[in-house]
């Protein structure tokens, strides 16, 4: 299969909702915890590990970072969402931001949420999910660092996954392997129309 994600560039990081690139075309969100692995991810669905920058220190990164896959797709990189048990999406100051632009975005087409395979399904990651739920956006679960686990293990925190999901498929990937990365090209450009 052609890899259209290869030419993938950097266009943009915004604060506000006012620059935000012009609304045409297909974007899909990239959305996760802190350190879940979305960086790395990005950096090996598009092939070119120095695309997104891999975090020592997460939780830094307050813009919203546009990357352009080609004319008509753009992958939306959304700062992570931070560790503590207390913290949610909503009072981070790029929240209001974010509601916004679920509100009001016509290119938001579907969002991944990055969850490490370990530890899958946090408060915050249920948040997001409602907030997709609300929004009638679709979103896709990324299990992250499957290479952690046994191939047994792996199966089983994919089912669980999707029972807690009520049936939506969970997609196991690894960034340190490259593997998982063909379905989850083909599960965006299904929502890409691409
Ligand atoms: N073993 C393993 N480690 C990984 C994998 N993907 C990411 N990591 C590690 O997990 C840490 C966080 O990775 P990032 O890709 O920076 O995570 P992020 O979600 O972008 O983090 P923020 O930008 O801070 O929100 C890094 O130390 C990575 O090397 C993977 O597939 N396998
Ligand atoms: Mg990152």
């Amino acid at each position: 299969m052609k890899n259209l994600f290869t030419e993938t560039t950097f266009m943009l990081g915004v604060t506000k909702f006012k620059n935000l690139p012009e609304d045409g075309g297909y974007e899909i969100l990239l959305a996760g915890r802190s350190n879940a692995g979305k960086s790395s991810a990005l950096n090996a669905l598009t092939k070119n590990p120095k695309l997104a920058r891999i975090s020592k220190t997460p939780g830094r990164t307050t813009e919203i970072n546009f990357f352009k896959v080609n004319d008509s797709l753009k992958l939306v990189d959304l700062p992570g969402y931070g560790f503590a048990k207390s913290s949610s999406y909503k009072r981070k100051d790029w929240g209001p931001l974010l509601s916004e632009y679920f509100a009001k975005r016509k290119s938001l087409q579907a969002v991944i949420i990055f969850m490490d395979i370990r530890h899958p399904l946090k408060d915050i990651d249920k948040d997001m999910i409602n907030l997709c739920n609300e929004s009638g956006v679709p979103y896709i679960p990324v299990l992250t660092k499957s290479d952690k686990l046994s191939n047994n293990q792996k199966q089983t925190a994919l089912l669980k996954v999707k029972k807690d999901l009520g049936g939506v498929d969970a997609i196991a990937v690894s960034a340190k392997d490259a593997i998982g990365f063909d379905k989850l090209s083909r599960e965006i450009l299904r929502y890409a129309n691409a």
